[in-house]
């Protein structure tokens, strides 16, 4: 999301001459008048273009014009032939600086010569400042971005996630930057009672930071050859008793008829295993 920073600047022309000391050619002492003209287009990230545009010179023989262009002033290494410019009707003529770091103060001078190679004095030098961005339209308004300027082009980037921030709803809670958009999280509940299910099989509910968390799901005894194991809803884990009588074995090899009672398997005492066990000692009614 990135946007060009509207360009304000006018037209500013320059006419103070700057003798560069050294360049002043013997026999063409012709001056070039620069006229600045910052364009408010063609700007690809902070990257500019510039418009030169210069009074020609009133000699008939000048042949060319070089361009100076340095990051301090007057800090001039080697010019950029630029061929000759025709004027328009006006007697203006321009060229087109390309590729201008937006964050950059360039200075600018130009000369002109003539077909013998005479080179003029410098002209006026120009300033060309750092593209501007107005701090009030780089503000998205956004607290999960972070809102920067650059070459005159506003940046809204996301901040990391996870950022803390206030999504403006006084009934949502822990509100954080997700993706660059602020999000809070409703409230469930502020006390455990309120996250009951009123199932007790499914453990005991809990709220934590504002959310119900589900419990440890209930672990019932395994049921019995009496007792049979369930989980109750309502009351939890219960053992019931299996109906008196129902078969079983109460592991004891000197008992019979093992049966449940009261959910307890019992067998009983055999009233005899020998024939001697019967005697009644009355021999009248038969052994
Ligand atoms: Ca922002
Ligand atoms: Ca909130
Ligand atoms: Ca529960
Ligand atoms: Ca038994």
């Amino acid at each position: 999301m990135r946007r060009r920073a509207s360009e304000t600047r006018s037209v500013a022309e320059l006419s103070t001459p700057v003798r560069s000391g050294r360049r002043i050619a013997s026999s063409f002492k012709t001056l070039v008048a620069l006229v600045s003209l910052l364009l408010p287009l063609s700007a690809l990230g902070a990257q500019r273009d510039h418009q030169l545009r210069w009074i020609v010179p009133p000699e008939p023989d000048v042949a060319g014009y070089r361009v100076y262009l340095a990051l301090a002033s007057m800090a001039y290494g080697g010019g950029t032939d630029i061929g000759f410019q025709s004027p328009d009707p006006n007697g203006v003529a321009s060229y087109l600086l390309t590729g201008l770091d937006g964050d950059t103060t360039y200075y600018v001078v130009m000369t002109a010569y003539d077909a013998a190679a005479n080179e003029s004095v410098f002209s006026n030098e120009i300033t060309i400042p750092p593209l501007a961005c107005d701090p009030a339209e780089c503000n998205d308004g956004n607290p999960c971005t972070t809102d920067t300027c650059s070459g005159g082009t506003c940046a809204n980037d996301p901040v990391p996630d996870g950022t803390l921030c206030d999504d403006g709803n006084p009934s949502t809670i822990g509100d954080e930057c997700s993706l660059g958009i602020c999000q809070g999280n409703v409230s469930a509940c502020s006390l455990d009672a309120e996250c009951d299910d009123g199932n007790a099989c499914n453990g005991i509910e809990t709220c934590a930071s504002f959310q119900c968390l589900a419990g440890l799901p209930a672990i019932c005894a395994p049921s019995t050859q009496c007792m049979d194991s369930s989980c109750n809803p309502a009351s939890g884990c219960e053992l019931t008793p299996v109906a008196d009588g129902t078969a079983c074995d109460d592991g004891d090899l000197s008992t019979v008829n093992d049966a449940c009672f009261l959910g307890i398997c019992q067998g009983t005492l055999p009233e005899c295993t020998l024939d001697a066990q019967c005697d009644d000692g009355n021999a009248c009614n038969g052994t």
